[in-house]
């Protein structure tokens, strides 16, 4: 049942009941004007609460039906909305915990409404690329005022209860309840209190003004374009929020309902839609049952106190778990400590971080030079230097000392994860947890599964990185896991690029003009153009057939290695960032293209975008195929959060899915053509042509 109805006294309660957050999914809208005409058609029944069971009253509008037709069903969220309006009886909104999009909305269709304190209160459909679709930006402003209504419905932003019952001349909540225990207690009381009141107070009537009309949502307009570069909905929110300022309640409806429907169909929505179902999904594991007993982890151990071991140290201190960091030698303990502490107080500077929190991360900060201090550590991360011997003394001396049940994890971003955990009598513990540079930053999280990692070790992991606030992806056991296999074939079509006539200049602003934030030679630059030069050195020996444009290994033959040395593929003027082309690496691009007797030829944008994310995608399909990744829209999450692809484009795969495979195909047996390309690399993946084929998408 998603609504349960009982009469207390002579108060009917209708409860919304659809876990997880109470979505207003079809059943649970059919349940809620069940229970109006039920409680209308009772004699006895003299006025009706409406609130919701578990840890929300509603998490708004169920974003799992989005798309399909049951969205609009009716009663769609409209109809129900407006039968609670024209109930006879009163109708009173208890809420609590969480009460956000079309929960509010709901809200604001009762004729009153009672808060408990802490109820996060929110209209957030501007973060799904849409505007509240429901009557809330033509209710809010009246019950809350113009101004704080707009800041909420652009910010999408919650805000608690209580905050909102401060604002002068509110008429959200007509009362506080002391707590959420008694809510309903106290609802039902003032719902026997407001029974025989008349005419039922009406959100819609209120009056919708803002003193400085024009120029007030002219300013809102300045500010929110911005903010919001790529992203329609904000100022479309400015438009509605407008309307209501300004148009009679109906005619305002009908606008929000135009902005709203013209908002779900555009590629921004659907793209964050897509990254919000993405997000929670990664978190799940096929095999891995959610109810997987979990070991605890309260304490944990990093090796290494470089800028990884640091970075990683920093996200478990945050999250309040006492780490202990390991190094060979004082100095470099020293160092590491040092490091953690000016980040700590940079934030303090800019008011990021409370002088005591700080002082509390670091009090659960030890370190020490010897394994034996690590034996309680419920896990230990391996952030040392990326070379097989040094992982095999480090894992024997954790399997040497660590306790039973201990969890031994390797950050390693390139070795193979089965190989170390074979350094140890228990692979079964050993898993791959990829932080990407800077650790304490950067959301992204790559778990990679080894062949023997246990399924409870797997299920503890991915609720660790969800407690240090991380978008953990699992990957399997491959050469660079997800992100760094395919980052390989976007960095060897960006050197074929330059050697048929681009500049590194020119392909960097093709693909930023797409929305990334740097594109590859910017990045190299940025990075450090030698990690690649050892990645392709040993691809020379390993992949002897596996073609690469020379151009970068003859950037780092000059020391060019980016930003660390000054120059790179660009020039940079020191303390600043600005990537300064640089007339000599051009020229050693057209000298290197004379050597391979290419002839120069004007590339458009639209096939350096193509060729660059193409890559991607097609790499990709290849990962889903080898069972590297579970799901696509897994290797879309590794791609936004830990390679700067374009948020309103959703991941490579969703913007392959919005282009249509078999155009993607299509370019893609156009590059195979190109001689100076690597034909073999453009077959397109067998899953891939066959979604092509069939008129499917990866998601
Ligand atoms: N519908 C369906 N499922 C939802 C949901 C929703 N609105 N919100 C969350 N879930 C699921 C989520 O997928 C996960 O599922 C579980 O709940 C816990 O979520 C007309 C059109 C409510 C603050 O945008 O902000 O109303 O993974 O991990 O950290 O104007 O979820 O367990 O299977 O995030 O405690 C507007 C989005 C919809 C709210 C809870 N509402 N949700 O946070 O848990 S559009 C939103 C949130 C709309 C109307 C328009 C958060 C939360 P699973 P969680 P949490």
């Amino acid at each position: 049942m998603s609504t349960e109805y009982k009469v207390q006294g002579d108060i009917a309660v209708i409860t919304l009941n659809n876990p997880p957050v109470n979505g207003l999914g079809f059943t649970t809208r059919l349940g809620l004007t069940d229970g109006l005409s039920q409680a209308n058609a009772d004699s006895a029944v003299k006025a009706i609460v409406i609130t919701g069971a578990g840890k929300a009253f509603s998490g708004g509008a169920d974003i799992k039906e989005f798309g399909s037709p049951k969205a609009m069903q009716e009663p769609n969220l409209l109809s129900v909305i407006l039968a609670v309006e024209n109930s006879p009886k009163p109708v009173v909104a208890a809420i609590h915990t969480v009460c956000m999009g079309g929960g509010l909305e709901l809200a604001l269709g009762c004729h009153y409404r009672i808060a408990a304190p802490g109820c996060s209160v929110a209209l957030p459909e501007v973060k799904l690329g849409l505007l509240p679709g429901a009557g809330g930006t033509q209710r809010l402003p009246r019950a809350l005022g113009v101004e704080p209504a707009l800041n909420m419905i652009v910010s999408g932003e919650p805000v608690k209860s209580e905050m909102l019952a401060m604002l002068p001349g509110q008429k959200l909540f007509d009362k506080m309840a002391s707590s959420a225990d008694s809510l309903l207690a106290e609802a039902l009381a003032y719902a026997a209190e407001v029974a025989a009141v008349r005419p039922l107070p009406l959100v819609r009537n209120l009056p919708c003004k803002h003193p400085q009309g024009d120029a007030y949502f002219q300013f809102a307009r300045n500010m929110v374009k911005g903010m919001s570069k790529n992203f329609p909905a904000p100022g479309k929110c400015v438009d509605a929020v407008e309307a209501a300022a300004k148009q009679k309640f109906e005619v305002g409806m009908a606008t929000e309902r135009e902005l709203f429907i013209n908002l779900m169909w555009t590629p921004e929505s659907k793209a964050l839609r897509h990254i919000f179902m993405a997000e929670r999904a990664a978190s799940k594991i096929p095999d891995v049952p959610a109810d997987t007993p979990q070991r605890a982890i309260n304490s944990v151990a990093v090796i290494g106190a470089g800028t990884m071991g640091g970075g990683i140290s920093m996200n478990f201190l945050n999250a309040g778990v006492p780490v202990t960091m390991l190094e060979m030698k004082q100095e470099a303990l020293d160092r590491g400590v040092a490091t953690i502490r000016k980040n700590y107080e940079a934030q303090v500077k800019k008011g990021k971080l409370k002088q005591d929190k700080y002082e509390q991360r670091m009090s659960m900060l030890s370190t020490t030079l010897s394994y034996d201090d690590l034996k309680d550590a419920d896990m230990v991360i391996e952030a040392v230097f990326e070379e097989i011997g040094v992982k095999e003394a480090v894992f024997k001396e954790l399997d040497r000392v660590m306790k039973p049940g201990a969890i031994l994890a390797s950050n390693t971003s390139t070795l193979d994860v089965d190989k170390i955990a074979s350094f140890t009598k228990r692979p079964q513990d050993v898993v791959g947890l990829h932080f990407f540079s800077p650790a304490n930053v950067m959301k992204l999280l790559e778990v990679v599964r080894g062949a023997k990692t246990a399924k409870d070790v797997m299920a503890t992991v991915m609720t660790v990185a969800k407690k240090i606030k991380k978008t953990a992806v699992v990957s399997g056991v491959c050469d660079g896991f997800i992100g760094n296999r395919m980052i390989e074939q976007y960095g060897r079509q960006g050197g074929f690029l330059l050697d048929e006539g681009c500049t590194p200049e020119q392909v960097d602003k093709a693909i930023e003009k797409f929305g990334f934030a740097m594109g590859p030679f910017r990045m190299g630059d940025l990075a450090g153009n030698d990690i690649g030069w050892a990645i392709r050195k040993r691809r020379y020996t390993e992949k002897p057939d596996m073609k690469y444009s020379k151009t970068a290994d003859l950037l780092c033959e000059k020391g060019r290695f980016g930003q660390k040395t000054g120059a790179g593929w660009y020039d940079y003027v020191a303390g600043k960032r600005d990537a300064i082309p640089n007339a000599e690496v051009v020229k050693m691009i057209e000298e290197h293209r004379k050597v391979l007797g290419i002839a120069p030829r004007k590339i458009s944008d639209e096939e350096i975008v193509q060729r660059l994310v193409y890559s991607l995608v097609n790499e990709a399909a290849r990962i889903l195929e080898d069972g590297i990744a579970s799901k696509a829209s897994d290797i879309d999450m590794v791609y936004l959060m830990g390679y700067g692809f374009p948020i309103y484009r959703g991941g490579p795969m969703n913007y392959a899915d919005q282009v249509g495979l078999f155009n993607v195909v299509q370019s893609m047996k156009r590059f195979a053509q190109n001689p100076l390309d690597d034909s073999k690399f453009w077959q397109p993946a067998p899953l891939l042509a066959k979604l092509a084929t069939e008129g499917k998408t990866f998601n």
